[in-house]
Order: C-alpha cells, then structure tokens, then sequence
C-alpha cells in the first residue's frame, strides 16, 4: 500500500492510466437535473465573489445550464485556448498518476455526479467540483502553466518525500485560494467555488483568518479536508504564481524538514495579516454545530 493509500493497479474497466470513458450519453436525467440545480446556485452566487479570470473561463467553456457538459464538447475549446484537456476518472487517483497527469496538461475529473441529497457536501470530489470548480480556470494561460508546473513539482516532491508540504500549497491555492482585487477579496480557489456555503463564508464570515500568501509558509500550515478552512492564503495576482514555479523546492523543503508546523488558526510576526478571524467557527464546532440548525 503506497503513502496515497492505493495499493495495486487501476480498477476494472480503467486504463493503465486510471482514465475512463467519460460516457456522457449515459448520464440520467435526475444526474442532469443535480448538475442544473447546482450550477444555477453558483451562477447567480458568483458574480461579485469569484475572481475575473474564473468568470470568463465560465463563459468561454459555455459550461451551460442544460446539464452535465460532454467532455469531447469543452477539450476542443480548452485545447486551443491553453492547450489542456479534461479525461474521466473513476474518482480519486494515487498521487504519481495525478500529478502525470497534470504535467501533461491532462485534467482528471471524477466521471460520477454527488446525489440530489448530498448538494451541500461531499467526501470525494464529484464532476461538479472538478469541473465547474476546477476547469474554468484552465482557460487562462497563467494559471494553466501553473497547474502544469505544479504536475511536474509533484513528480519531484514524490521522489524528495515532501508531498505533504506540496499538498498544502495545492491545498491553498488551486483548492482554496483568494486573490485580490481593486473591487477586494475574490476567490479562485475550486474548492470554495464550487461549495455555496463556501463561496459566502471564505469572504464574508469574521471567523477565519486571511494571509498573504508565503510559500514557505503555507508548507508549513495544516489544513482542514472535513469543513471549511481556518485560514485563507491571498495572492496578489494570477501572475504571482509564476514566481512560486521558478522557485527550487529543494532547499525549502530542507529548510522545512527542521521547521515545526505552525497551528492552523496561528498567526506570526512575519505574516501579512488582511484578516485575523475570531475561530467563532470552529470554536462552535463547525458544520457540526450548523448541522443542528
Ligand atoms: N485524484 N482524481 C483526483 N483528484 C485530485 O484532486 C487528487 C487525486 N489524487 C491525489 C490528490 N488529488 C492529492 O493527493 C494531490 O494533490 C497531493
Ligand atoms: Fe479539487
């Protein structure tokens, strides 16, 4: 059994590569009707919270609201504005075959849609989120290049050992960063912008801290994977993850092999704080607590 938790080959009916037949003439009305409901929720969320860049990859995909998209459909607009593509996968794929993946401009989307009763939460992410959250953002060419370069310090990390330190830096930007703004806070983030409880709490609530993104500092922060976060990383620009590509993980994560983990709600000196949150939140519990609403 591998770090990842998967042990063997690809299930049945996968290729070596874990990719699947996306199947789209497939789908049943009542998959349509969950992937209307929720895009139509997050459409009329997201304008105003969700950063330009996500918005117009929205539009240019035409991810409309008549139901699941039809992968063939969007890979030939996404391949000729950056050159990427989404394949189908069966859902969670061990860590060497997704980061493969993204160093080849291939993304991988969960083939299966949540429930009409899990709208709000699920453990594994589903064609929703990896889709509508993660996609649109594909189509600008900064942040494809990111994605690729992150594939590539993936490989890299697995063969250093510091995957966990990389995980968070996907985990606080491509899953849940901010980005600011002249108008303010935006989110670029798939995991918050695929999530409408997220979409509101990750800007509006006091409960959570906001801090500039440092790398270095990031990798040193743990994240929650079971309700929304304590702390949100701000970037000044899509631009300004080019600079985290050109850095040499090497010497940071020795750097970071000596250094304690910081505690998720932890503010220090040398963070650039936008917002220090009360942990209201979480103190009460969090989805916990609201599950008794
Ligand atoms: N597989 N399909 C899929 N989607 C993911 O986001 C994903 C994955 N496997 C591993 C993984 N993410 C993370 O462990 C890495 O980002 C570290
Ligand atoms: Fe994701």
């Amino acid at each position: 059994m591998s770090a990842d938790g998967f042990s063997g080959g690809p299930p049945p009916g996968a290729r070596l590569d874990w990719t699947i037949d996306q199947g789209w003439e497939s789908y049943t009305q009542a998959e349509h009707d969950v992937w209307i409901t929720l895009y139509e929720r997050q459409t009329a969320l997201l304008p105003g919270r969700a950063c330009d860049e996500f918005l117009r990859g929205l539009d240019a995909l035409d991810l409309h609201r008549s139901g699941i998209p039809d992968f063939h459909r969007i890979n030939e607009e996404l391949q000729r504005l950056t050159g990427w593509s989404v394949v189908a996968v069966p859902g969670l794929v061990p860590d060497d075959v997704f980061f493969d993946h993204l160093a080849n401009r291939r993304f991988p989307a969960g083939q299966f849609i949540r429930k009409a009763d899990q709208l709000d939460y699920l453990k594994e992410p589903d064609i929703f989120h990896d889709v509508f959250g993660h996609v649109p953002m594909l189509t600008d060419p900064v942040f494809a290049d990111y994605m690729q370069a992150y594939g590539q310090g993936g490989q890299r990390a697995l063969s250093l050992g510091r995957l966990a330190n990389l995980a968070r830096l996907y985990w606080y930007t491509v899953e849940f960063g901010l980005i600011e703004t002249e108008a303010g806070l935006r989110i670029y983030g798939a995991g918050i912008v695929s999530s409408r409880t997220e979409s509101l709490f990750a800007l509006d609530s006091a409960s959570p801290n906001r801090l500039g993104f440092d790398l270095e500092r990031v990798m040193r922060t743990p994240y929650r994977i079971d309700d929304f976060q304590q702390v949100y990383f701000v970037i000044p620009s899509i631009q300004s993850l080019q600079a985290v590509t050109l850095r040499d993980f090497a010497p940071l994560y020795d750097r970071l092999a000596g250094a304690a983990d910081l505690g998720i709600a932890e503010i220090i000196s040398a963070d650039r704080v936008i917002t220090t949150g009360s942990q209201a939140y979480a103190k009460a519990g969090g989805l916990l607590a609201s599950a008794g609403d």
